[in-house]
Formats: C-alpha cells, structure tokens, sequence
C-alpha cells in the first residue's frame, strides 16, 4: 500500500524528535559527568591554593593536581634566605594584621612550602604563661623567617594553667608529646617566647647533633655566658630528645633544667652544634622577674645527679592534663596542667 504525502512527513517529524531527545540526553549526561569530576577535585583539602572552579576533563585534572604537589626537596640553604635583620621592639604588633601579612600560614600556626618539599617537619614549642606582649613579638618576627627557611612546620605555644610555681622543662615535654599526636614532625624547636633571632641564616632546624641556636645573645654581650649553655633556644630531633628520656620534670621555678638537659645529651655520648657568633646572635626582650618564677633552690643539687635521675624522670614519668586547646590563625595553644612540685 503507498504511504500518503502527510504521513511520511508525520514520521520525518517523529524521527526527528526522537533524535532531539537523544541529543539531549547525551549532552545532559556529559553535563553530569564533567560536574562530577570537578566536584570530587575541588573537594580534596588543598594546602596550596583555593581550587580551580572551571570545569576541566579529568586529564588534566589530574595532571594539574600532580604538578601543584612539590616532589621536588627543598634546598639545603634557603635561596629566600636574606641574613641580617634589623630586631626593634618599640612598635606595637596587632595581631590580625600579622595574619595578614602571612596569608600562608594556615591555622594553628602551620605552614607548609608550595614549591618544594621541606626538609624536615620541625614543631616549635614555647612554654609559657602571662608573656601575651611577648609572643606578638615572637609572632610577628618568627613566621616571615621561618617560611623564608622552608620549613614544614608548626608553633605550639604550651600556657601552664593555675598559679603554681612554673616549670619550663616539663611544658617543654609536654609540647613535644602533643605535637606529635598531630603530625610526623621530626624535629622540635624549644624556644623561649622572649628570644629573637637577628640573622635568618640561623635555620630552626636539627642537625646531626642536638643543635643550640640562641649562642649570641644581647644579654650577655653577644657571646656564650659559659661553654655548657644550653639554654634559650635549642633544636632536637625527635630520637635525641627520646634518646635522653626527654626533659626533667621536676625543676620548678628558675635556672638548671637546661644544664640538666645539656648534662643529658652529654651522658649519652652526644655533643652540642652551634652556628658561628655572628649568626647566631639575637635580641632578648627585656622584662623583669615573673611572678611563681623564682630561682630554685635545689637546681644545683640536682643538675648534680642528672646521671641517675634522667632515667626515671622524663618522658617516662610524665603526666598532665590539657585543660584547653585553641587553634588560632598564628598559632596553636595548649592549656595543661602539669601539678604542682608536691604532686
Ligand atoms: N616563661 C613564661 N612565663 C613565666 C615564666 C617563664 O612564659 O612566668 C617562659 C617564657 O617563654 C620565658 C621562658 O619561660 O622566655 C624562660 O623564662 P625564664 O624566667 O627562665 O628566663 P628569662 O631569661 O628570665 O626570660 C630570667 C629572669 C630575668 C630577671 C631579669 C631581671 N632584670
Ligand atoms: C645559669 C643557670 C641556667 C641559666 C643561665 C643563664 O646559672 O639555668 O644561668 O641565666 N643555671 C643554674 O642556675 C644552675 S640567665 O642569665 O639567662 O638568667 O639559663
């Protein structure tokens, strides 16, 4: 039977919605599955950058993820690196502003270099308690520095909570304990929070041997007040600080526990680096005698017998509790009680 005129034109008609539809179809899919590739990418933390909001082929997604994560190590000298600094305490520091100026530094008070891979992960730890001008200071001049240095790393400020007598050595352990439950770091800064390097040079790093930073001080006339000073600032990795069973904990109140500390490395066959004088020189914010602070009387008893109670008073023995933990934009601070030296 022959086909009318307007039934075959019904059916041109017909097939040519049915291939309207198909198309439609297809182009939604694509839609989809380009939505889905960009959303699982952009979803990814991404310690380097805000992500890409276009849409791009899973190609170069990938290839664009792979090139944004450094595989390439950080030199062993900073080229960023510019020596000498002028060190002034007289302007105030807002903190806000510092955070601005250091958009890089993410919260906490991490940092992480984008184009290469730092060579150590270095934790740096400041006990402290009521130093609130101090630590601006330390903030503000610290960050710049150690991001020109290309570390990997993180600030742990350890706040003893209460009125009782200080104890420096202990928050130091503390420090060390509590940041390794965050990350691998591989090596620990100790520093106190009045203490500021004036050459850059003068990495925050470890070395093959316990490493003391703070040698030239403006205090004592830019020299070393006594060859066995190790006071200040002082970097160990985390198997020499193990190797000595960490830090005394029962030094309270002020003086010994860094020379209980330098007696340590030495019993255990080690010997202390340092950089030369001229690099190693920094500027001491000055300040009067804390409060709960005073001079120990039992210091030199003690550092008297560090041979034998470095094995059972350290890292072994230690117990405190954290009562706070806060991660602000420049840096992390734990709240911990650690006792009182009756308990
Ligand atoms: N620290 C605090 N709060 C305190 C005591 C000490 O934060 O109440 C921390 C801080 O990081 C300080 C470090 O512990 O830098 C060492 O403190 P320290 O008192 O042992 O040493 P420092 O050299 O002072 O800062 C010694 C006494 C200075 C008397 C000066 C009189 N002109
Ligand atoms: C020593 C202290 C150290 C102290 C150093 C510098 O005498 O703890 O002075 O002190 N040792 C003893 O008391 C046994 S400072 O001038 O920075 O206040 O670090």
């Amino acid at each position: 039977m022959r086909e009318l005129p307007g039934a075959s034109l019904q059916k041109a008609c017909r097939l040519l919605v049915v291939f309207c539809i198909i198309h439609l179809l297809a182009v939604f899919f694509y839609y989809l599955s380009g939505s889905t590739l960009t959303f699982q990418w952009s979803s990814e933390p991404s310690p380097r950058g805000p992500a890409p909001t276009r849409r791009e082929p899973l190609a170069v997604a990938v290839l664009s993820t792979n090139l944004s994560k450094p595989d390439v190590d950080c030199p062993d000298l900073s080229p960023l690196l510019v020596g000498p600094l002028r060190i002034e305490f007289s302007q105030t520091v807002n903190l806000k502003d510092v955070a601005a100026e250091n958009p890089e530094v993410r919260e906490g008070g991490r940092y992480t270099p984008k184009d290469c891979k730092a060579l150590q992960k270095v934790a740096i730890i400041i006990p402290f308690r009521n130093r609130d001008e101090h630590l601006k200071y330390w903030l503000y001049f610290l960050h710049p520095i150690l991001q020109r240095q290309q570390l990997d790393y993180g600030v742990y400020v350890i706040n003893q909570d209460g009125e009782e007598t200080f104890n420096r050595a202990k928050l130091l352990n503390v420090g060390f304990t509590e940041a390794l439950k965050e990350y691998d770091y591989d090596c620990f800064v100790f520093s106190d929070v009045d203490l500021i390097p004036m050459d850059d040079r003068n990495t925050y790093k470890c070395y093959q041997q316990p490493r003391h930073l703070s040698v030239s001080m403006d205090k004592f006339g830019f020299r070393l007040p006594y060859t066995q000073y190790f006071g200040g600032v002082s970097a160990l990795s985390k198997e020499q600080f193990q190797n000595i069973n960490g830090f005394p904990n029962n030094y309270w109140g002020w003086g010994g526990e860094d020379d209980d500390i330098y007696n340590r490395l030495v019993f255990k066959g080690m010997r202390i680096s340092r950089p030369d004088a001229a690099i190693g020189k920094c500027r001491m914010i000055r300040h009067s005698r804390d409060n709960k602070n005073e001079p120990n009387p039992q210091r030199f008893n003690k550092i008297a017998q560090t041979k034998e109670t470095m094995k059972s008073d350290g890292l072994n023995s230690l117990t405190y509790k954290v009562v706070k933990t806060e991660k602000l934009p420049l840096y992390t601070k734990l709240t911990v009680d650690i006792g009182s030296p009756k308990s």
